[in-house]
């Protein structure tokens, strides 16, 4: 028998905010590569993430949440999302299961069907719900011609997980590795900093204001004399109101921030950290363009 062949691909990750889309990719990668939060719209960016084994390489790229944008930050991530299913070889179609199917899975699917790829379903948080509701689910969506397959699983408990490989190798061209098989992102260190620290301020921070934050790293060196890495960054927010609710009573909810990204960016960098926060408002960031390209959403980046 002749030895099987490689195969190698992407995949990208589509679905509604919330419905576990990076937490899929973290667990498959089986290391941090994307940001997950219960708040909507936690990913902003295209984001990739690589799984290696014996007969083949996969490419996961994790997407912005489908939503009806309301600023052009919000713009920058549908068009980031759609970009993103151009050109993959496999689109996993994402959904919540604890949620009615709605609205917007129906368009998470009409973009799919678009965009004439082969779709995966993964029914997702099924520790959540009772196996009857599922199966109106799989009704839905096996009427779909692009659907191969439909998973049920759960990110979180770990249910199903080792379904979803086996299940997209078939649909992967034969080819040789994409990426260094050292590599399991392809994100700058810089980039996962801002992403971890915007991380712990989502889970600190209530209401509107984590869909304010963003996150600009002023500086990051290693710093020979203390084997450390030195990092200095701004938490921008749009109201002055908010600056004083992510700085908290006597610096609490800042300085919460800081010691939980500090831990993050400790274990991705396996070197002490030295982390320094500041807040600043900048008004209406999501609307700018010139604050949206200094945070890296940037359309032009993504089309190069
Ligand atoms: N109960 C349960 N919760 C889950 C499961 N998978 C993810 N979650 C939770 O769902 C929330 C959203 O997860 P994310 O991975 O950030 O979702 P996402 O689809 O990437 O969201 P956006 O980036 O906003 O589009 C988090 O609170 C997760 O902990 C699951 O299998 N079961
Ligand atoms: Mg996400």
């Amino acid at each position: 028998m002749s030895e099987p062949q490689f195969r190698a691909g992407f995949v990208a990750l589509v679905g509604r905010s919330n419905v576990g889309k990076s937490t899929i990719i973290n667990a498959l990668v089986g290391e941090k590569v994307a940001i997950v939060s219960d708040r909507a719209q936690t990913t902003r960016n295209v984001i990739r993430g690589i799984v290696n084994g014996p007969e083949y390489q996969i490419v996961f790229v994790d997407t912005p949440g489908i939503h009806r944008p309301r600023t052009q930050l919000g713009k920058y991530m549908m068009y980031a999302a759609d970009q993103a299913v151009m050109g993959v070889d496999v689109a996993m179609a994402v959904f919540d299961v604890s949620q009615k199917y709605g609205f917007g899975d129906q368009s998470v699917m009409d973009k799919l069907v678009r965009a004439d790829v082969p779709v995966v379903v993964v029914l997702n948080k099924i520790d959540l719900v009772d196996k009857t509701e599922l199966l109106s689910w799989m009704e839905t969506l096996g009427k779909y011609d692009c659907v191969k397959d439909i998973l049920p699983i759960s990110a979180a408990k770990g249910q199903g997980m080792d379904t979803i490989i086996p299940t997209l190798l078939p649909h992967l061209p034969q080819g040789e590795a994409l990426f260094d098989e050292e590599l399991y992102t392809d994100q700058p260190m810089r980039q996962m900093a801002a992403e971890m620290i915007r991380e712990k301020a989502l889970w600190c921070l209530r209401e509107e204001v984590p869909h304010g934050i963003g996150v600009e790293i002023l500086e990051m060196r290693e710093d020979e004399e203390t084997s450390g890495w030195y990092i200095s960054a701004n938490i921008l927010c749009e109201r002055e109101s908010h600056k004083g609710i992510i700085i908290g009573k006597h610096g609490d909810t800042l300085k919460k921030i800081g010691t939980e990204a500090r831990r993050d960016i400790r274990r991705m960098t396996g070197q002490p950290v030295y982390l320094e926060l500041w807040v600043k408002v900048k008004e209406s960031w999501r609307d700018s363009a010139a604050v949206m390209r200094d945070l890296g959403y940037d359309k032009k980046q993504l089309d190069d």
